[in-house]
């Protein structure tokens, strides 16, 4: 089943209360329109505003009285939830909100067990507030429990505009944020359950890594693989129109190409960024003229480049340093797509359960990596969709479908490095629909192939940064754009980095 085009809302805010409750401003950076809601329940108020694309946001929350749902992105099954649901919620004319309102009514906060999707959702019944995130906690999603009033919002920066908590009790299971106390991030797959009356929290997880591996033949990981994989971009793909797909030319965005193409009736667009110190021009526009899509191509200067470091911040919320490197050119690419907002596919997180940033042979090194990346990409934020809603468009991340990142991490190491080639499950999955140079080419990274790394290094080592210093000074700069941009408020565009990189300098020298 497709999607259309746009989910029916990118993120919300929402504060559910017992007495009063006050609601802070939506300062989100996604772009869209907001519409503010307010329901009274039995026993709970609930205020928030959705942020969502023009086209109206009535399939991002649903009451029936008791039960309010607020749902801020998509769902990928719903063909098997709506068979497990039957005409109770309404079949395939239901809104996603509408679907979580009846899986919760079967089973509970069980509920969110059951969903494969992109997605953050607020649930609030009787006495509880549930805040769930999807297995990846691809969504983020952050609250801020107090007795008798809880607050949730997609973007951090929002509660931080509600002022200093009441009680800052640590939640256990939960991130806490930096300077902001009292709030915390829902993890990736889990479900808080927070009683409203005292703002307990009790976390359920719903998904967790596997930590198995199988051992299966070739030809049944190759064939597992290119199945999940084609139904994953199936999904994702907006109906009866084009998608655009993020395509640097490497095998994992080539293959989402690829199968977009084999699926899509009406046809696909293709991006590729670059920057004026490298590209990957090349390699991409083999990949578009073997699957004859309407291909544009994209220079960004690394001065411009380097200036979108405050709003990778702002929009991520994510104070990992190479994390943002890695986002920071998706960020420019995402910025600069004109015309109507549109439904974006990207190859992200393929080498995470691939490997494929690792590169030698040995396999307990390989499984190493994989076991670390998936134990650890919690609270990263690198699959938000604030990073592309930032210009009102919507992204989504085939490889971290729930099936297909569950299958990938399972195949033993060696059937993720093999013949001496990164991911090649994937690389042979894909070889008859791709050229063999495309199939076969070694993996660069997207900070790598478009040279992000380099100009960020750059601009620290111009400070006059010695070299073993240069990735600690990375991360405090990542640290002070958190703290001035997500905490403080402060606009991205009101930023230079050089005067940031220059006051962490000369701190260091006091
Ligand atoms: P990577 O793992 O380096 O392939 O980067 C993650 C994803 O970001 C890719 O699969 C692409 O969808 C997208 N991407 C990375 N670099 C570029 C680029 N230069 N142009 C367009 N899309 C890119
Ligand atoms: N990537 C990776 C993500 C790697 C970083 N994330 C992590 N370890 N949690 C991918 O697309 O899989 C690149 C550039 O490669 C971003
Ligand atoms: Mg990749």
């Amino acid at each position: 089943m497709a999607q259309t085009d746009l989910p029916a809302a990118f993120g919300f805010l929402a504060s559910a209360h017992t007495g009063g409750g006050t609601i802070p401003a939506a300062v989100f950076a996604t772009r869209g329109r907001r519409t503010p809601l307010s329901e009274r329940l039995p026993t709970q108020t609930v205020d928030a505003v959705l942020v969502h694309p023009d086209d109206g946001s009535g399939g991002a929350h649903a009451c029936d009285g008791d039960v309010l749902v607020l749902f801020a992105g998509e769902i990928y099954n719903r063909d098997e939830i709506d068979d497990a649901l039957g005409s109770a919620a309404n079949g395939a004319n239901a809104s996603d909100a509408e679907v979580v309102s009846g899986l919760f009514e079967k089973y509970g906060h069980h509920a969110f067990r059951l969903i494969n999707g992109r997605y953050a959702a607020l649930l609030v019944a009787g006495t509880r507030v549930l805040a769930a995130t999807d297995h990846a906690g691809s969504v983020p999603l952050y609250v801020r429990p107090e007795p008798g009033h809880v607050l949730a919002a997609t973007e951090v920066k929002v509660l931080a505009e509600a002022g200093g908590a009441i009680r800052g009790a640590p939640v256990p299971g939960t991130r806490r944020i930096r300077r902001l106390p009292g709030v915390h991030q829902v993890p990736a797959g889990a479900v808080l359950d927070i009683r409203v009356g005292t703002g307990e929290v009790t976390v359920h997880r719903t998904w967790t890594p596997p930590v198995h591996r199988r051992l299966v033949t070739e030809s049944e990981a190759l064939n597992n693989v290119r199945a999940a994989l084609e139904k994953a971009v199936i999904r994702r793909l907006p109906a009866g129109r084009r998608p655009l797909v993020v395509l640097s030319g490497g095998i994992d965005s080539s293959a989402v190409a690829a199968l977009s193409a084999g699926a899509a009736t009406a046809g696909i667009d293709t991006l590729s960024m670059g920057t004026d110190v490298s590209n990957e021009f090349p390699q991409a526009r083999v990949v578009a003229e073997h699957l004859d899509s309407r291909h544009r191509e994209l220079t960004v200067g690394s001065e411009d480049l380097l200036a979108l470091l405050p709003h990778t911040v702002h929009a991520a919320e994510s104070l990992d340093p190479e994390v943002i490197e890695y986002l920071l050119p998706l960020t420019a690419l995402y910025r600069r797509i004109d015309g109507p907002p549109r439904r974006i596919l990207t190859g992200y997180g393929a080498d995470i359960p691939l490997g494929g940033m690792h590169r030698e042979d040995r396999l307990p090194n390989l499984d190493t990596a994989v076991a670390y990346d998936m134990d650890t990409f919690d609270g990263l934020n690198e699959m938000s969709p604030v990073l592309s809603a930032v210009a009102g468009h919507w992204s989504t991340h085939p490889y971290w479908d729930r099936e297909v990142l569950e299958l990938l991490t399972v195949l033993e190491a060696g059937l993720k490095r093999r013949y001496g080639r990164d991911k090649w499950v994937l690389r042979a999955a894909m070889s008859d629909v791709l050229p063999a140079e495309t199939v076969n080419r070694p993996k660069l990274g997207v900070h790598e192939g478009s040279g992000t790394t380099a100009s960020f290094s750059l601009l620290v080592r111009r400070a006059g940064v010695a070299e073993d210093d240069i990735a600690a000074v990375k991360a405090r700069v990542v640290q002070q754009l958190f703290d001035l941009t997500v905490i403080g408020g402060v606009h991205p565009d009101d930023i230079a980095v050089e005067e940031i990189i220059g006051k962490i300098l000369a701190e260091g020298r006091r």
